[in-house]
């Protein structure tokens, strides 16, 4: 008796959810923005905390490479650009933790997770920036991938993580540009030397940014809930499509090679078509073995620690102005 009575309440509380999870999807379907005080079902919120969270990550890992070179920037104008890019990603993950905040999490607690390794930030980081011309690579591909991936990403289904996207997206596109113009300087106007430079960086990056984009369809395990819940709208593999469709012409004006031999353009589809990724360099290197995790991880965790004192203070100063404003208040009402 006491176990059937338990079964009707689970079935209720089932029937109650799945019409909750009913109007939730056809919100969704209808292209209604989700919003912080809206139902949404459990996994919906967790898959956005995660993916949000992931990429305020990448915005502050992503500082690191870049900002290796900001004392060896080869120009005043260089090193001004630079230092703003570098800034505008601190700002990106400050907006991106906010908006994973609308979600009930806390901003520390997320990067206590991404200290101690529960969550990820984005595969390419992980890459050193070894000269001036990874800081064009950078601009050009990374955010070049970056931009592709972000700008559906402004159609999100959730309107905080939309919002944040489109003011990252108009910043992401002075980053390509900045970076583009670096490659176009040292390609074209450049020495030999300098366009030798240039080629080695797009050895070195070509195919860690197409990793970027994430497993192949076949193996990514959150596309299909994420495209139908409209966090995503595209596929991984077709984003990276997309990507190298715009990216192969831009890489033929500055006159270089792409490291693929199998690459070729496809006449009947009208798309570029790609050689293997190889997805055991891109496993090893999210699992915590690329050329620079620990030093990325280590610079985290002591920019966490350094910063302590920071934060105490800020904490303090809040809590002596919220004691001055009660007892004023206190006196004020006496
Ligand atoms: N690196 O099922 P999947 C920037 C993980 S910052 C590491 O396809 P999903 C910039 C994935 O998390 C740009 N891990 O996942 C900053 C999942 O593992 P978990 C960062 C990756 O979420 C400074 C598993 O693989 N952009 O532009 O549907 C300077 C299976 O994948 C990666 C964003 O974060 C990776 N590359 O799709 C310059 C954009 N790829 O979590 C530039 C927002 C996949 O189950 N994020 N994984 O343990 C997204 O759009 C999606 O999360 C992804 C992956 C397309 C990245």
């Amino acid at each position: 008796m006491y176990t059937q009575a338990l079964n009707i309440k689970d079935m209720a509380a089932a029937a109650e959810d799945s019409a909750f999870d009913a109007r939730f999807q056809s919100r969704v379907d209808a292209e209604e923005k989700i919003e912080p005080n809206d139902w949404m079902p459990d996994a919906y919120r967790r898959t956005l905390v995660r993916q949000i969270a992931q990429h305020a990550h990448s915005e502050i890992v992503g500082m690191l490479p870049e900002g290796n070179w900001i004392t060896r920037a080869p120009s005043l104008k260089r090193k001004a650009a630079l230092l703003a890019k570098v800034q505008d990603e601190g700002g990106h993950g400050a907006y991106l933790y906010a908006a994973a905040e609308t979600l009930g999490v806390s901003r520390e607690d997320l990067v206590e997770q991404l200290l101690d390794g529960k969550q990820k930030y984005s595969s390419i980081f992980n890459y050193p920036t070894l000269s001036w011309a990874d800081i064009g690579i950078i601009g050009w591909l990374v955010d070049g991938a970056a931009i592709m991936n972000q700008i559906p990403l402004c159609r999100c289904s959730y309107g905080p993580y939309a919002r944040a996207m489109i003011r990252i997206c108009k910043e992401e596109s002075f980053h390509q540009r900045q970076g583009y113009e670096i490659m176009v300087t040292l390609c074209r106007d450049g020495t030999p030397e300098q366009k030798a430079m240039a080629q080695d960086a797009l050895n070195r990056w070509w195919w860690p940014v197409l990793m970027m984009f994430g497993p192949s369809d076949k193996d990514s395990q959150h596309t299909d809930k994420s495209m139908r819940w409209k966090i995503k709208r595209f596929t991984n593999d077709d984003l990276r499509q997309k990507f190298i469709d715009a990216t192969v012409p831009q890489g033929q004006y500055l006159g270089l090679t792409f490291p693929d031999p199998a690459m070729k353009h496809n006449d009947r589809t009208g798309h570029w078509e790609h050689g293997e990724i190889d997805w055991s360099e891109f496993k090893r290197v999210v699992a915590g073995d690329g050329p620079c995790n620990r030093q990325r991880m280590k610079q985290r965790r002591d920019a966490n620690e350094n910063g302590a004192w920071v934060r105490e203070a800020a904490l303090a100063f809040a809590q002596k102005r919220r004691a001055r404003a009660e007892a004023a208040a206190r006196i004020a009402a006496e």
